[in-house]
């Protein structure tokens, strides 16, 4: 699993990350389409689901009728779904040389259940370094906007699901984890900012993907 073993990973594994109304969706169809067109075979996928197993975890974890959940309960459910998308979706794509592109991934943890829900940073930690080992993504796009530009971008859609209704405060706290890890990671996660137009979002991304 470990990308150090050798050569046997050839595709690259990006994810693309940021609060609600970031854009995510729109700059990854994009992405695929920019790259798809430079004749790189491509997945696309997304967290927490990816996989038939991920996608019913997806559902637990977002549905309102799932009610009250611990946030560890929350924590561990994305890491199981992540476990399966790891084994059964993003390995086997990579190890082919394919390249793989998933909505979310990992740093969601981070901000939202350690920013949003305040869970301890050092106990997610373990947690990642038990189901991801060293495997990490080669790059990350973590799409900055304010919070109430997002909110505002995406208020014609219709129910919220459960985590979509928490306050502007937990996506405050959401957004500063976000950022924080940009600047600990700043070789892998790179800050673009989301509140331009699409078009000059997507020409942020290209400077960088071209340096891949
Ligand atoms: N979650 C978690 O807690 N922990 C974890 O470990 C993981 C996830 C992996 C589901 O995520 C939830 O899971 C999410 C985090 C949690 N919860 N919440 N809340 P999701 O990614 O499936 O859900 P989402 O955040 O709502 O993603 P989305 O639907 O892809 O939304 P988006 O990023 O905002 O993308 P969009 O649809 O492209 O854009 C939204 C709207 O804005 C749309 O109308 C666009 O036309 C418009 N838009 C896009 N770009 C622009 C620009 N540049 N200008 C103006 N308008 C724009």
């Amino acid at each position: 699993m470990q990308k150090s073993q050798g050569n046997f990973m050839q595709g690259k594994f990006i994810t693309i990350d940021g609060v609600e109304g970031a854009g995510k969706s729109t700059q990854s169809d994009l992405i695929y389409q920019y790259l798809a067109d430079k004749g790189i075979n491509i997945k696309r996928t997304r967290e927490p689901g990816g996989t038939e197993m991920g996608e019913k975890i997806r559902t637990l974890l977002l549905s309102n009728s799932t009610g009250k959940m611990h946030a560890d309960t929350e924590l561990m459910l994305m890491f199981a779904a992540r476990n399966e998308h790891i084994q059964n979706k993003i390995i086997p794509a990579l190890a082919q040389g394919d390249w793989v592109l998933s909505d979310r991934f990992s740093d969601a943890s981070y901000a939202y259940q350690g920013g949003g829900r305040g869970l301890n940073m050092a106990r997610i930690s373990q947690l990642e370094s038990w189901v991801l080992q060293s495997f990490t993504p080669d790059m990350t796009f973590l799409l900055d906007v304010p919070v109430e530009i997002g909110m505002k971008r995406i208020e014609s859609r219709g129910e919220k699901d459960r985590i979509e209704q928490e306050s502007l405060d937990f996506f405050n706290r959401v957004r500063n984890v976000y950022i924080e890890r940009s600047k600990q990671y700043p070789d892998r996660i790179k800050l673009i900012d989301a509140s331009q137009s699409v078009e000059n979002t997507l020409s942020q991304i290209q400077e960088i993907l071209k340096m891949l």
